[in-house]
């Protein structure tokens, strides 16, 4: 059962696709109070055994008990973990214990969620605005709740088969050579491949929508050329747009008044990778319309997929934030003997992206409406995406495009997917990947994935082998790494063989991958499952966050930490423990339910068919259009 409360006038999220009548019956499960400012919280209490599901993309655990978290989309690339925010605000989460139930905050503007933080018996959720819906669901428990409420945000948008192929990732390769050499190892070394991301670089000075011509040249051929050898081209858009005189985008934008205000109806500008840039207001159908038919020049070169950044969106600074530091700057007595001053003063100065003042004095036109920011921010993203994936529709009817972002909401989750954003080469943000995804599905969000071997920070064999051995169960299976940190290809570690025995079963594994996946977006189901979801009844499932049940047949238990030959795990019921190899079965055992050392070398992969089930197999191929789907092999259990 789902019930709607409505709170003053929100601005539709169009989160929620279900038409639901507004109840006025009393709040269940949680307690209505009035604080400071006379805005809403909405506190219940937990229980020891209470588990809090959801989230999505958030830091810490799959319970996301005993820390706050605040939904604002935020450019932060150290995701450490006593952070709050991430770039995407997925304000859904389910309370499992005696009694179980669902809570979704539907609102563009941030919202508080302090998880038995402050007081570890607490649950209190605060919206920062007094306009809001709010979705309480009940249900016998939290798969099924989770379930229910995935069916009322619409089914979740489903990539094409060839996105489940390994992709390849950097900033940047800065020229068609650059990528011409990347696949050119891949394809020698035996390496699967389907797709090289173009970043930033490929544009003619940072502007959307444009090619450089002297990195790449021709680039339509150059697209052709890489279709040849089943590559796919993968080009980044960036939210903002370059201010530049004569840059139709820019121009279009500008005269059409499609770009976010200031309070005085002047076009708000900030400073990205191009400089100074206008946003588009995605939250305006006509901008959104019209931002989405650009893409158009991109796919007639032949491009089939893109990712969209910057997209919280994401400012370096804007003309107030300097002209404010610099006039603090002049008055600054540097003479003074106040430790506490100047740390003031680093701050000031570095402390100019993404302010809170800055998101504070940007306005969209909602429905003739000017609408601070600051309301709809978490949305931003989300309508970017949207733009896109509604012009794909009506551009390339018959051809899915790939499409997924960096910031998000629920809703997003039907037009695209995301990845996570801005990690690090830690293996601590290995075992962050593992914990996300199931809370990504419970969301919405199917086709996602991180930064395999991390972006931030140098990359080390060990860890980018055990990150991909990992990484070949979700949907977007991507190595990508920052400008500055060493390379981090599957052949920039010399032997490239450990490479080749992980990356080889991913493609084995696509069948059953690529049909998990699709009847999970059809079914609004999970792709990833905590084991406790179909082992309600076991006390120590309910707790392990380590291990995961991936489609129908098969549980995973990664291995995610430095130097281990193995791991244990806890098998829930008696599973069949099969070792691969160079993508064959070397070892493949009946094991009874309970716990067992499980050990695997660095290019080894354990998998678990649980029972009564089969894995269905192909050939390995080096690319999915060269897979036969037609030739499986089940192994059973
Ligand atoms: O300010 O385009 O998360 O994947 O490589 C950094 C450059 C901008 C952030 C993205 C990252 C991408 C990078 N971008």
């Amino acid at each position: 059962m789902i019930q709607k409360f409505l709170y003053g006038d929100p601005i539709p999220t169009e989160a929620v696709l279900a038409e639901l009548p507004v109840c006025t019956a009393e709040l269940p499960h949680l307690t209505q109070i009035i604080g400071k400012d006379d805005l809403f919280s909405f506190t219940s209490a937990l229980s020891e055994e209470d588990i809090v599901y959801g989230l999505g993309e958030a830091p810490r655990g799959i319970n996301k008990r005993g820390h706050i978290y605040e939904s604002f989309n935020s450019d932060d690339p150290y995701h450490t973990e006593e952070k709050r925010s991430l770039y995407g605000s997925h304000n859904f989460i389910v309370v499992s214990g005696q009694t179980s139930y669902g809570v979704f905050v539907d609102c563009g503007a941030q919202v508080t969620f302090d998880i038995g933080y402050s007081s570890y018996d607490r649950l209190c959720i605060t919206p920062s605005v007094k306009d809001f819906t709010l979705y309480i669901i009940d249900g016998k428990n939290a798969y099924d709740i989770i379930r229910q409420f995935r069916t009322i945000i619409g089914q979740s948008y489903i990539a094409p088969m060839w996105a489940f192929g390994f992709q390849q990732s950097r900033w940047s390769y800065a020229s068609a050579d650059e990528v011409r050499k990347v696949v050119a190892e891949y394809r020698k070394n035996h390496i699967p491949l389907d797709a090289v991301y173009l970043d930033i670089d490929y544009m003619e000075a940072y502007k959307d929508f444009t090619v450089s011509e002297e990195r790449f040249p021709a680039f339509k051929d150059f697209a052709a050329e890489m279709r040849e050898q089943d590559i796919h081209l993968v080009p980044i858009i960036d939210a903002g747009v370059k201010i530049e005189e004569g840059y139709s985008v820019y121009e279009e934008g500008k005269k059409n008044g499609y770009f976010c205000k200031r309070q005085d109806g002047t076009d708000f500008t900030a400073g990205v990778w191009p400089g100074r840039t206008h946003f588009p207001d995605f939250l305006n159908p006509e901008a959104r319309r019209w931002f989405g038919q650009k893409y158009k020049v991109l796919l007639d070169a032949g491009i089939d997929g893109f990712w969209n950044d910057m997209n919280e969106p994401a400012m370096f600074y804007t003309d107030e934030g300097i002209s404010e530091a610099v006039d603090y700057l002049k008055k600054f007595d540097f003479e003074c003997n106040d430790s506490g001053k100047f740390f003031e003063l680093g701050s000031r100065v570095g402390g100019l992206a993404n302010r809170r003042k800055d998101y504070a004095a940007m306005y969209h036109n909602i429905g003739g409406r000017m609408v601070c920011h600051e309301q709809v921010h978490n949305l931003y993203g989300y309508y970017m995406t949207r733009a896109a994936a509604e012009a794909f529709q009506e551009l390339s009817p018959d051809k899915t495009i790939l499409m997924f972002s960096r910031s998000s909401y629920i809703g997003m989750h039907r037009y695209g997917g995301i990845w996570t954003g801005d990690n690090q080469s830690w293996w601590s943000h290995l075992l962050l990947n593992i914990k996300m995804m199931p809370s990504l599905n419970m969301c919405g969000f199917l086709y996602c994935g991180a930064d395999l071997g991390g972006f931030g920070a140098n990359c080390t064999r060990d860890l980018l082998l055990r990150w991909l051995a990992f990484g070949i169960f979700t949907p977007l299976m991507r190595n990508h790494s920052a400008w500055g940190t060493r390379q981090q290809e599957c052949y920039a570690f010399g032997d490239t063989q450990a490479f080749k025995s992980i990356i080889d079963l991913r493609y084995r594994l696509i069948p059953y991958l690529y049909r998990e996946y699709t009847n999970a977006c059809k079914n609004n189901d999970l792709l990833f499952k905590p084991l406790a979801f179909d082992y309600p009844d076991d006390t120590t499932a309910r707790h392990i966050e380590d291990q995961l049940l991936l489609g129908s047949s098969l549980m995973i238990a990664p291995i995610y930490e430095q130097n281990a030959v193995g791991r244990t795990v806890y098998l829930p019921e008696s599973m069949r423990c099969v070792l691969f190899k160079n993508a064959e079965v070397s070892h493949s055992e009946v094991l009874p339910k309970g716990w067992h050392y499980i050990t695997a070398a660095l290019d080894e992969v354990p998998v678990f068919i649980r029972s009564g089930c089969s894995l269905p197999l192909c050939p390995p191929a080096e690319s999915v259009a060269r897979l036969s789907t037609s030739s499986l092999i089940e192994i059973e259990n």
